[in-house]
């Protein structure tokens, strides 16, 4: 841009109003770092591209797809240079400036992914008059993220996404400037055991090939993880195994690498010899390539609560030994939880360089029967100069995934600006925009993870829940809630219209499909809710016939949701569709238990259920699954460490007794192993000669007089196992 030019632009903003991003006529996602726009647009009938010329064509076509390219006189010229202002964040991948008048428009870049960038910002500020013509409003934007690596780890347990799915969640990043696709679903037998040494079979190869090509179209970096640590011999032959599949990955156009170490127990968690395969790929592959980005692990002590906190150990291990350019993966201070600035001046300490921050948000492989759908939240807005990337581990539904990325996304390129309500409401109307509102009450009421392991909750029914506990508790004070009934009322109703909404007005089909079971129960929530309220009404006023016939219609209803459960979403960690389960649910069976206890209409239904029986601290909110007599403690994806004298089991309900029980508790060694049952939980009995089935999946039986039943560390050393199955068949 010429000095006049640039200074008629400057007088232009001086003298229109200037609007605050707030207020702008449309919303640029993420917000830019510094971005003045005015309230008088322009209109132009057509545009024309100057100043440079090898410019990234994939960007140029998108740009035409945009603006209307003409040759006329009065088309607007585009100019494209390189970034004059040579300050240290515009030297980052991705960083533009772009000026809009009507006179002409001016885009600075520094690369490829720059002028990618600053074509969507266009996209996001074009309108359309009802001629067809193109509105704009004058404006100077100067942007780069604040983080280098942003987007999305495949790194759950679960049925991995598809090649479509992937395609769509790879477009969807470049529109929100997220840059990093990590590849490395747990369950792909080629990223992980048996098969990493393996070749892809040609058609996934294919596949693969595609994806790439889909991703340097958008500007993501795709990185291929391979997950060698369960059963690598540290010896030359599997280095070369490991370069070989990098070489073979290569070959499919792959240009961004990583190795996964976590979630593995034995001789693959050694730190030397991590930091040795690592080292040996970087000097072997990663430099000799030239065009290959630097290389990314994830460590096997990869959260603070998991990690040796003595000096010296695992963590400076790799911080000393690892190249500098080896960038580290990390979750936080937990494997599910915030990202803090204090949590990672820890770690970077300690592996001498800025954590890799892998969010396990919105992931909800350990809650396979809940959504997790509202904002993205617990993420330090101080936190830009600790960290050298930030993606976030999604759930295995890619489309319902979109709204705890967009988050992500939002965080990771501007982290001041970052509220993480306001991106929740501006994903949920990009995701839905032809049903915004719906789909914000859906998601507003999906979004706890529910009891578990992790102990990572969320909040869910936000503006709901003082309601909600205003009722109950004027009920509790003998007042009837007039007020806060007719609030509830309007909200049950809305719940029981939104899947029936979501269903006709959004054109997303994989996301129907995707949360299908849970639009089933919500619309039932809806309708228990409803009738709740109905009932509790007539049980105040003593209308007690009323009350009576509502109460059945809530037990059908309540009947009808457990049906829901049962059938929908079977898998074999926790099956079910829960919804609600925070706030509404809850309230919904306190309406149905004070009622009916009131006026004697239950069924004297014992609500003792069975529960864990352990004294290991990562097992105590584990929670168990009982399928009519079959009860199990819902089996954990990662090791678990036992200390001596350390036991998990379970005790069953009240009203039970064990028929038979099955363990399979895979185990490096089983000498460690001792079986017991209890009556009262005090004095134990050994089950002699029973150590030999808990490597399989033989049934056996227990005394008539068992309530408890525990696997207890008998030795003197801490032992790791795997919770695959540990089951009581009850009568
Ligand atoms: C796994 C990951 C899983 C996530 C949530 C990491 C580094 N590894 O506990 O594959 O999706 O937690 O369950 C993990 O987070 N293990």
């Amino acid at each position: 841009m010429k000095k006049f030019e640039f200074f008629l632009l400057l007088g232009l903003l001086c003298l229109c109003p200037k609007l605050s991003a707030q207020h702008m006529p449309t919303r640029v996602f993420p917000t830019p770092q510094e971005i003045e726009v005015t309230n008088q647009p322009f209109i132009s009938a057509d545009f024309r591209i100057t100043g440079l010329k090898s410019v990234d064509s994939v960007a140029i076509s998108f740009l035409k797809e945009i603006l209307p390219f003409g040759s006329t006189k009065k088309a607007i010229p585009i100019k494209i240079s390189l970034l004059k202002d040579k300050q240290a964040v515009l030297q980052r991948s991705g960083a533009y400036r772009l000026k809009i008048t009507d006179k002409s428009i001016s885009i600075e870049i520094k690369d490829d992914r720059s002028l990618f960038y600053a074509v969507q910002t266009i996209k996001q500020l074009v309108s359309k008059t009802n001629d067809g013509k193109i509105k704009l409003y004058p404006c100077m934007i100067t942007d780069y993220p604040d983080v280098a690596y942003r987007g999305t780890v495949e790194g759950f347990y679960g049925t991995p996404w598809s090649f479509d799915d992937r395609i769509e969640q790879l477009r969807f990043y470049g529109k929100i400037k997220m840059n990093t696709y990590i590849y490395g679903p747990k369950d792909d037998p080629y990223h992980s055991s048996p098969s990493w040494r393996e070749p892809y079979p040609a058609a996934e190869a294919k596949q693969i090939e595609a994806l790439v090509a889909e991703a340097n179209r958008n500007k993501v970096d795709f990185v291929w993880a391979i997950h060698p640590g369960k059963d690598i011999q540290w010896n030359k032959n599997d280095s070369i195994a490991v370069l070989n599949k990098f070489e073979m990955m290569y070959g499919l156009g792959i240009r961004s690498f990583a190795v996964f170490f976590d979630d593995i127990s034995g001789e693959g968690t050694q730190p030397e010899k991590q930091a040795g395969l690592l080292n040996y790929i970087h000097n072997e592959f990663i430099k000799i390539k030239k065009d290959v980005n630097p290389l990314i692990m994830c460590p096997t002590e990869y959260n603070k609560s998991w990690s040796n906190p003595k000096p010296n150990t695992y963590l400076d291990i790799l911080g000393e030994k690892l190249d500098p350019s080896i960038l580290v993966m990390w979750t936080g201070d937990r494997v599910v939880g915030d990202i803090t600035l204090e949590g990672l001046n820890w770690v970077n300490t300690r592996i001498k360089r800025n954590a890799f921050v892998w969010w396990n948000f919105p992931v909800s492989d350990y809650v396979r029967d809940h959504l997790l759908m509202g904002p993205s939240y617990g993420l330090d807005i101080h936190a830009k100069d600790a960290m050298s990337g930030f993606v976030s581990n999604p759930m295995d539904k890619p489309e319902a995934s979109k709204v705890g990325i967009f988050g992500a996304a939002m965080y990771a390129w501007n982290l001041s600006d970052y509220d993480s309500n306001k991106e929740w409401i501006a994903a949920c109307n990009l995701i839905m925009p032809e049903a915004p509102e719906a789909f914000k009450v859906f998601c507003d009421h999906n979004s706890d993870p529910g009891i578990n392991g992790h102990r990572y909750r969320r909040d869910e029914s936000v503006e709901s829940k003082p309601v909600v506990e205003k009722y109950l508790k004027e009920l509790s004070e003998d007042n009837f809630p007039q007020k806060e009934s007719e609030v509830l009322a309007c909200l049950f109703k809305q719940i029981a219209e939104t899947p029936a909404t979501i269903r006709a007005k959004s054109t997303n089909e994989s996301l129907i499909k995707e949360i299908d079971p849970w639009l089933i129960q919500f619309e039932h929530l809806g309708l228990a809710g409803s009738v709740s309220l109905k009932m509790a009404s007539a049980w105040k006023s003593k209308n007690t016939n009323d009350a009576e016939k509502y109460y059945s219609e809530l037990t059908s209803l309540l009947e009808k949701m457990q049906i829901i459960d049962k059938q929908y979403n079977q898998n074999e960690w926790q099956p079910g569709v829960k919804t609600g389960s925070l706030v509404l649910k809850p309230f919904i069976i306190e309406l149905y238990r004070l009622v009916g206890e009131d006026l004697k209409l239950s069924k004297n239904n014992n609500l003792a259920t069975s529960i864990i029986f352990t004294n290991i601290d990562q097992l105590s909110l584990v929670p168990i699954k009982t399928i009519d007599n079959d009860v199990n403690i819902v089996p954990l994806l990662e090791p678990i460490k036992i200390k001596p004298g350390e036991y998990i089991g379970i005790l069953i309900a009240a009203d039970k007794k064990i028929a038979k029980a099955q363990l399979n508790l895979p185990s490096p060694t089983r000498d460690w192993q001792c079986l017991e049952w209890s009556e009262n939980g005090q004095t134990w009995e050994q089950i002699n000669g029973k150590t030999e089935l808990m490597l399989g999946n033989e049934a056996f039986s227990v005394s008539p007089k068992a309530k408890y039943l525990r696997l207890r560390n008998d030795s003197s050393s801490e032992q790791i196992f795997n919770l695959k199955n540990f089951r009581i068949t009850t009568k």
